[in-house]
């Protein structure tokens, strides 16, 4: 049994949730939750960045960022239903700006819930109007190209 540490509210865990799912591995994966503001958590030694999601392989592996993990379940399954072979540059690109869309709004999440009393910096205003172009480029990108054809999409 391989285990996922994440947590519900994490919106990368939910992506390679997801990912396990439209792969029918579900079963194969044991969810345990993380507390990544703990310093008794040890997700800090599985992944030394502290963060989440992290898998762990069936041999002790630890397998982390989200978009490794991605992959290496698509390898896992081996059909290139995620990633297929053809359409990998593309739906690499894609992934990346939907991360990036994440990463706007978790910013924007812990700057309100872990410093309410400051004004935010100039670099963290920046992330609204990243989130707007990145909704718009993901948009676009699913108007115009296939990946959302690959037979497992959602
Ligand atoms: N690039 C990473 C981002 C992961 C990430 O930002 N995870 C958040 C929770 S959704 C986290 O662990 N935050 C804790 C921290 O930054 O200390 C991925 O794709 O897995």
């Amino acid at each position: 049994m391989m285990i996922l540490r994440s947590s519900p509210a994490s919106p990368f865990g939910r992506k390679v949730k997801m990912a396990l799912s439209v792969l029918g591995m579900l079963d194969r994966v044991d969810v345990v939750n993380a507390d990544t503001t703990s310093p008794s958590d040890s997700i800090r030694a599985q992944n030394p960045l502290g963060k989440i999601p992290a898998l762990i392989l069936e041999d002790g592996t630890a397998v982390y960022d989200s978009r490794v993990i991605v992959d290496c379940l698509d390898g896992l399954d081996g059909r290139g239903i995620l990633v297929p072979p053809g359409q990998r540059l593309l739906v690499l690109r894609q992934q990346a700006l939907a991360d990036g869309l994440m990463d706007a709004a978790i910013l924007q999440m812990y700057e309100k819930r872990f410093r309410p009393a400051r004004a935010p910096c100039a670099k963290l205003a920046r992330p609204p109007a990243r989130q707007g172009r990145a909704g718009t480029g993901v948009c676009r990108s699913i108007a115009e190209r296939a990946w959302h054809r690959c037979p497992a999409h959602w």
